[in-house]
């Protein structure tokens, strides 16, 4: 595979902790790497263009894609919050980044789902990408959402997409859940770039997990990508191992998505007389 396939590659949520990582590690791919994000960005370095972007502004969605060959999602709200935020970031930026997509030729997509769009499944469960889903809250419905616009857009109009549902992406795992999920930004890069060069991929689903000892999810539908996974997590078992162990009705030992399934309702419930 060779490396500065595109002339101008997008990267939306380029202020966030993944889309940092992404800015230096997807820097090779590109002549261009547009970077965006409603957060402040920086100075742009060489072969960098910098636009400040609110995904939920269809007219700044369509000129940022103008011009790329290929769109990199990360952007959007990460965590669980309110339906209205949700609804704004997520759901109307996903819709804005494909409809731009198709008015401008992009022909390839990564789109980063996530483990809460499955994150009601049992830890004891175990998974591949034609499994439903079970969304864990609205966050994690956003990402089933942005997962159905992809398949859309793909049958629809031939924009190809690997849709990634990230584990946890951060330098380490946290605890012990993450044991399972943690996802190196290594190989997070390998897997975004299998997906930005493999030809055919149609709307591939892979869950974004490192090469974990104790896995929940099986990417055999993915194995067209190529995808080898690099680290483990198993280098981080001996200090996690050291965390105090959860209370076994503890949410983070239950369900593949941990606390965000325990997390809402945000509107707070008047007391309601009890009906005689
Ligand atoms: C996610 O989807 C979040 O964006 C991230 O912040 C982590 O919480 C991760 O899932 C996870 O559940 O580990």
């Amino acid at each position: 595979m060779t490396d500065q396939a595109f002339q101008r590659l997008l990267l939306t949520g380029a202020a966030g902790g993944i889309g940092r990582v992404l800015r230096e590690t997807l820097k090779p791919m590109a002549s261009v790497l547009r970077l965006s994000d409603v957060q402040p960005l920086g100075a742009p370095r060489p072969g960098e263009e910098i636009h400040l972007c609110d995904l939920a502004d269809r007219q700044a969605v369509d000129e940022l894609v103008r011009g790329c060959d290929a769109i990199v999602h990360m952007g959007g709200v990460s965590v669980e919050r309110p339906f209205e935020e949700i609804l704004e970031a997520n759901i109307k930026g996903v819709f804005h980044i494909y409809e731009a997509a198709r008015r401008h030729g992009v022909r390839r997509v990564i789109y980063a789902s996530s483990v809460h769009a499955v994150g009601f499944y049992r830890q004891s469960d175990r998974l591949d990408a034609a499994m439903p889903t079970r969304p864990d809250g609205y966050y994690g419905l956003s990402k089933v959402y942005g997962e159905g616009m992809a398949s859309f857009y793909h049958d629809r109009y031939g924009i190809e997409t690997l849709t990634i549902r990230i584990g946890s992406s951060f330098p380490e795992p946290k605890d012990r859940r993450m044991m399972h999920t943690w996802l190196s930004s290594r190989d997070l890069t390998e897997l975004i770039r299998r997906g930005l060069l493999t030809p055919a991929i149609g709307h591939t689903i892979a869950f974004g997990m490192s090469d974990n000892k104790n896995v929940w999810w099986d990417n055999a539908r993915a194995a067209h990508l190529g995808y080898r996974p690099q680290d483990s997590s198993e280098a981080f078992r001996d200090q996690i191992e050291q965390q105090p162990m959860p209370a076994a009705d503890d949410p983070l030992m239950i369900w593949q998505g941990g606390v965000f399934t325990a997390q809402g309702p945000f509107d707070p419930v008047e007391p309601v007389e009890p009906v005689e």
